[in-house]
């Protein structure tokens, strides 16, 4: 991971403009609208991207399921921008609602790790991830490669149309080159998750919740636990708890709560106190040298500090760590998960 992201950062030091995008770059920089497709994880980098883009470059984004928006007769017009993000660059579902949007006359754009991929060949420019083939099935590292290729191409955009200002543009860019350590040092709590997956390995049911740039991570969070453990998982944003989900929490329900030192800190605080006031079992994932969760939640993993709007990348490492170690102590084959297809290509 940490290989693909100095890649990235010294290609586009170069003539790269925007990750990759060259042609399209004054396109993506004026558009008046983004649509972003994408199935499962990267789907979930796909509401990283709108939230980064929709903040600091002030474009529209919507971002869609391929496989609802290839069905369901959506507007698309001339000289729209569309983009895919996939792994494989193979998937169906994407692969189907890039060609409706090409029919429609918009303009679409790939993020895309496998090179020579199907839907890499479609698009009329793109953005490869380098990051190497996923071992396994379930997207991991792709997941972390796809929003560094994203946050580069929304600094990139913002910083084209000057919706940001120099400095935190710098800042950013400074941020991002520190996060290959960053997740390193992220991957040291490796044997505080194996001890808490072995506590929660029976569970029947988990919740995530996050809010912000944290509420995506809380969605990826859960995919990862149902796609390699089986166990049935729900992410929502934290503030949509009180509307239906709150009702599932007792004694018996672990909530991780992405709880990292950002603008919505203090809400998520009084989310976990309702949590603990109904018994639910909280794991919390905090910015190092918390003081205040570590009094409440059941469980702490810290992460290194990083901006608001890289968080993602650092935050969704435990989470992937405590899929895996539950996974493996339920005996399941964490590479090859049942029912689960490296490319969903039908
Ligand atoms: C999308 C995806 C993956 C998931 C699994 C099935 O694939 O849903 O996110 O982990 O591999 O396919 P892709 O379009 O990103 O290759």
């Amino acid at each position: 991971i940490a290989d693909c992201m100095r890649g990235r950062l010294k290609a586009n030091e170069g003539k790269l403009v925007l990750g990759g995008i060259h042609e399209y770059a004054n396109a993506l920089t004026n558009a008046q609208r983004i649509v972003i497709v994408a199935c499962g994880t990267s789907w979930h980098a796909g509401l990283v991207a709108e939230y980064i883009i929709e903040d600091f470059c002030r474009i529209p984004v919507e971002v869609e399921y391929a496989s609802e928006f290839r069905y369901r007769n959506p507007i698309i017009n001339e000289g729209d921008i569309v983009i895919a993000i996939s792994q494989s660059g193979e998937t169906a579902d994407t692969l189907a609602a890039l060609e409706l949007a090409k029919s429609k006359g918009a303009i679409i754009l790939g993020v895309v790790n496998a090179v020579g991929s199907s839907i890499s060949r479609i698009t009329h420019e793109g953005a490869y991830l380098h990051a190497g083939p996923e071992i396994g099935v379930a997207s991991t590292k792709a997941f972390t490669a796809q929003l560094t290729v994203l946050i580069m191409m929304a600094l990139r955009i913002a910083h084209r149309k000057g919706t940001i200002t120099e400095s935190k543009y710098h800042e950013l860019l400074v941020e991002l080159e520190s996060i290959p350590a960053k997740i390193k040092k992220a991957l040291d709590v490796n044997d505080q998750i194996k001890e808490i997956s072995a506590r929660f390995k029976d569970a029947r049911n988990f919740i995530y919740l996050g809010r912000g740039y944290n509420f995506p991570v809380a969605l990826e969070g859960a995919l990862k636990l149902k796609e390699i453990s089986y166990i049935h998982a729900e992410g929502y944003p934290a503030a949509e708890m009180k509307h239906g989900p709150i009702a599932l929490i007792d004694e018996e329900m672990p909530v991780v709560f992405i709880a990292t030192r950002d603008s919505s800190y203090e809400k998520v605080v009084s989310n976990i106190q309702e949590v603990k006031a109904r018994k639910g079992k909280v794991i919390a994932i905090v910015t190092e040298g918390e003081e205040t969760i570590n009094q409440i939640a059941d469980f702490v993993i810290e992460v290194p500090h990083t901006s608001e709007a890289l968080m993602p990348l650092v935050s969704v490492i435990p989470l992937q760590l405590l899929s895996y170690h539950i996974a493996v102590m339920r005996g399941c084959n964490v590479d090859q998960p049942r029912n689960l297809a490296k490319s969903v290509t039908v």
